[in-house]
């Protein structure tokens, strides 16, 4: 079986943009690859963090991944900080590349661009610790949004330069780049990506919203004066959006859903919209309060960081009977 590996971090609330575009399909792809997915926390101290903002990021998001559907059986499920291995390998990757590569990454290269203060040292070699998250565990296939392809990039080439300098050691992994088809618009300006970081609570859904305040914000979604269902992108992105999300939450094809709203008005698809929306949420919710009070996520991390844990142990160690720094056999 191939592996696939995806680091998510703890920044912010997941909204439902991330779960239609994306953690919807780490759970389809757990039946198909083995999964490692981890909370890839030192990267989000990259930024300045408030540490309980952090660790209930971090609880939430564990607990909505395993409420979405994430099946520990078939998933591996870590803490990143929970493996001293990644920042062992990471600084072994920075050591491996070059001044030159980690200043090309955008994310570094946009930030120092706009003149923001504060960049850390650790912003700018970021990239080489995903490098380690990544080949730590000989992953196949990495799925990531097109921001972070870059950053797999870099790992393929530092897989292929240490394999090169010191026989073969890691798998060189793919990215994969989500398709996009799914992409889940802002409710207040339906021309703009809906995002965690965004500053105005009524243009996002967080997967923890009250349901019927999500309700709220559906109701209340710009939409366009044209008064027709149609699925036009272009023209309705507003309709269009919640068109989408429809046919996502209810796993319906969206020619289907136009169809039986010919003739019908904005009102009555965005009471449809929100009610599937209230639903969805209240269900999700629920399994969230009871993975929360149980002792599900503690199991799932403790089986999760030892399996990773062995397999990280052991890559280091090769590692560094590659390196020389090892010097007992
Ligand atoms: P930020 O606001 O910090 O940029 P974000 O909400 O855009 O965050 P990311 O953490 O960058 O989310 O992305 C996590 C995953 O979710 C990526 O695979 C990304 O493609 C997907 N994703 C994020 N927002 C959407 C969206 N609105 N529609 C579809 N997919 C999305
Ligand atoms: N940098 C990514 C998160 C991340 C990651 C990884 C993704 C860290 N390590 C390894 C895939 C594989 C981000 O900012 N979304």
């Amino acid at each position: 079986m191939k592996r696939m590996l995806s680091g998510v971090k703890p920044t912010g609330r997941l909204t439902l943009g991330n779960y239609i575009g994306a953690i919807r399909q780490f759970i389809q792809y757990q039946d198909e690859y083995e999964m490692f997915i981890f909370i890839a926390n030192m990267h989000a101290i990259t930024i300045p963090c408030d540490p309980k903002q952090l660790r209930q990021n971090s609880k939430d998001m564990i607990a909505l991944y395993l409420a979405l559907g994430l099946d520990p059986e078939k998933t591996t499920l870590f803490l990143q900080s929970d493996l001293p291995q990644h920042t062992e390998l990471g600084w072994i990757m920075t050591c491996h590349s070059y001044m030159g590569e980690l200043q090309r990454m955008t994310q570094y290269k946009d930030k120092t661009a706009k003149g923001e203060a504060g960049i850390t040292a650790g912003l700018f070699t970021y990239p080489a610790l995903m490098a380690a998250d990544i080949l730590m565990y000989d992953a196949d296939y990495v799925p990531v949004g097109v921001d972070q392809k870059q950053h797999v990039e870099l790992a393929r080439d530092l897989a292929e330069r240490f394999n090169h300098r010191y026989g073969d050691t890691f798998v060189v992994p793919e990215p994969i780049v989500q398709k996009v088809g799914a992409k889940i618009m802002s409710l207040q300006n339906p021309t703009k990506k809906m995002s965690k970081s965004e500053d105005n609570p009524k243009a996002t859904i967080d997967l923890l919203d009250e349901p019927n305040v999500a309700r709220k914000k559906i109701m209340s979604a710009v939409t366009d004066s044209l008064g027709v269902i149609r699925y036009d992108v272009e023209n309705q992105p507003g309709i269009a959006n919640l068109l989408t999300i429809l046919s996502a939450l209810n796993n319906e094809a969206i020619e289907g859903i136009v169809k039986r709203y010919e003739g019908k008005g904005y009102g009555e698809l965005k009471k449809e919209v929100g009610q599937t929306v209230f639903d969805f949420l209240s269900d999700l919710q629920e399994k969230y309060r009871a993975i929360i009070a149980s002792s599900i996520m503690d199991d799932a991390l403790r089986e999760g960081s030892e399996k990773a844990g062995k397999i990280a142990y052991k890559k280091v160690a090769k590692v560094k009977r590659k390196l020389g720094l090892s010097v007992v056999k």
